[in-house]
């Protein structure tokens, strides 16, 4: 049977410094790892490799989640826009340096200004994401978006929003579907129904359909034999990653059981 690849974003322990996260990558019940190229785990050159050596001698396979904190695609100043561009670039290399399968990104923000230009920011995440493919062909990493949550000002958060985006941008871009963010609109089902053959990979966490907690799988209220049921249908065969922050692994337990 077709399955998914189950694995794990390091995401929960961002709050640790990197080597303690490297000694969980090894410790992990998966060998599907994503990491989070922000915080304490911001990656550099050295740690690049450091986490090559752990891969090759554990057979894993790397995404990375692109630096989110602060950083805004559709920024109205073209300074910040430089810098940010600049650091997303770096996230680019560093992930084909890790062989990554995969670089995922968020969405571009509307600002406290955004009202005084209508459709500027929306302009600019579309060109700011024409950048980040070039940039990606030139290391020849593929890279996808990301659906985020309410009620932050991301410009891309709904199923009409990405219908808009891919009318308007004309360009093969994936989607990684996180199952939690799409909770809090009510859309799983609707963004599965729309763009399946889009979804490259997928984030997974629970919540209480009302804000984006991370919890573990069958923590908050995602009918999750309902989400499997859905993916098994196409089938999906692609990864999907735990990004809970708490009860991991019983949150990899309970995927494995579901797919098993
Ligand atoms: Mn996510």
């Amino acid at each position: 049977m077709t399955k998914p690849k189950i694995g794990l974003s390091m995401l929960h322990c961002l709050g640790e410094p990197f080597k303690k996260m490297t000694e969980r990558i090894k410790q992990a019940e998966t060998t599907t790892i994503e990491i989070v190229d922000d915080g304490f785990h911001e990656l550099t050159k050295q740690r690049v490799s450091r986490l090559k050596e752990i891969g090759k001698s554990s057979g894993i396979e790397y995404s990375v989640h692109a630096p989110f904190s602060d950083v805004n695609i559709a920024s109205p100043s073209k300074f910040l826009l430089r810098a940010m561009l600049k650091r997303m670039k770096k996230s680019i290399a560093y992930a084909q340096a890790l062989d990554a399968y995969l670089w995922v990104f968020h969405p571009g923000m509307k600002t406290g200004i955004s009202m005084f230009y209508p459709h500027k920011d929306w302009s600019q995440n579309l060109e700011t994401i024409r950048t980040l493919l070039r940039i990606a062909e030139e290391y020849q990493l593929k890279i996808a978006i990301e659906n985020v949550p309410e009620p932050y000002p991301f410009l891309i958060k709904s199923v009409d929003d990405f219908v808009r985006f891919y009318a308007e941008i004309n360009e093969e871009l994936s989607i990684v579907l996180d199952v939690g963010h799409a909770n809090i609109n009510g859309q799983i089902e609707l963004f599965w129904k729309t763009f399946k053959n889009r979804i490259v990979h997928m984030h997974l966490s629970d919540n209480d359909g009302k804000s984006d907690q991370h919890l573990g799988i069958g923590r908050g209220i995602i009918q999750w034999r309902k989400v499997a049921d859905m993916m098994r249908e196409m089938p999906y065969d692609k990864t999907i990653v735990v990004e809970s922050v708490e009860h991991v692994e019983e949150s990899l337990h309970k995927l494995k059981r579901l797919f098993a």
